[in-house]
């Protein structure tokens, strides 16, 4: 066997290449990790948004990812979108079987709506998340309206935000990484949040971007996997994951379609950079 480090996304589709399964292997080959995954779920989707989407039965994820397992065992894992409790279920089973062989970060970004705001779940997925695959994660990583969802209750303050991390810390992973998003630039100058047993810190605020762009929580996610299985501790994973994403907004956003910017890294193949034909 090669020393080639593998990760692993089990997440949904995004044909148009800004979310999801597809930006997840680019961002792995971008911290040096080839790439694994295991799709829960086909969606309908461009630029401007979602138009339908498609779950893949729970037996059907259980053989996607217990065939990649019974081959190959990936250095972290990241988990995204996953549309039905029964997935939720069989995935947190899945991982269980996989934390036996040894260490191996998990990472979970509770997904539940696109940035359009259009539904990427059906209902009962958030009681299974919350019951069994929180507790299994290293770094579970909300925005604030997947935090609202997860413990059903509204986030309107600064006292609110940090009580929510401490309060989702509570359902048995390790650390949370709450993210501010809109609220980032909020006149209560509310920023993204680490909660680990050690306490809550707030994350030292990022220069602003200005257009909205999409897939942005799949990449600080799965940049934040590679980070801890290159073997950062969590505050520094979750600062180089944040410095990353806030590159790739600053110098990669670019417009592809009618909808929103996302994030293209065609301009850096090495193929350009040095011809394989000469
Ligand atoms: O950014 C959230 C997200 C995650 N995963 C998939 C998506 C989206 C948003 O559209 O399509 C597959």
């Amino acid at each position: 066997m090669s020393d080639t480090q593998c990760l692993l996304t089990i997440a949904g589709t995004d044909p148009s290449g800004g979310a999801g399964i597809q930006v997840d292997l680019q961002v792995f080959r971008d911290w040096g990790f080839h790439g694994l995954s295991v799709i829960t779920a086909i969606v309908c989707q461009n630029t401007a948004g979602v138009r339908r989407f498609e779950a893949l039965s729970a037996r059907l994820v259980r053989d996607e990812f217990e065939t990649l397992l019974d081959d190959i065992s990936p250095a972290g894992v990241k988990i995204g979108m996953v549309s039905r409790g029964e997935v939720v279920d069989q995935i947190a089973m899945s991982l269980e079987a996989l934390r036996e062989r040894g260490e191996c970060p998990v990472v979970f970004d509770p997904v539940m709506a696109s940035s359009a705001e259009q539904q990427l779940q059906r209902p009962g997925t958030v009681e299974a998340m919350r019951e069994a695959l929180i507790p299994m994660v290293d770094v579970l990583t909300p925005n604030v309206s997947e935090a609202e969802a997860l413990l059903g209750a509204e986030i309107t303050s600064r006292a609110d935000f940090e009580a929510a991390a401490r309060e989702l810390l509570g359902l048995g992973c390790k650390a949370v990484l709450l993210k501010a998003g809109h609220l980032d630039a909020a006149a209560d100058g509310i920023s993204d949040v680490l909660a680990t047993e050690e306490g809550v810190v707030s994350l030292r605020p990022l220069a602003p971007v200005d257009a909205e762009t999409r897939g942005t929580g799949c990449q600080l996610s799965s940049a934040l996997v590679a980070a801890l299985a290159a073997g950062a501790p969590i505050r520094e994973a979750c600062e180089q994951a944040r410095s990353y994403l806030n590159r790739l907004l600053h110098e990669h956003r670019r417009s592809i379609g009618a909808g929103r910017d996302v994030i293209i890294r065609a301009e850096q193949s090495f193929l350009r950079e040095e011809p394989l034909d000469e």
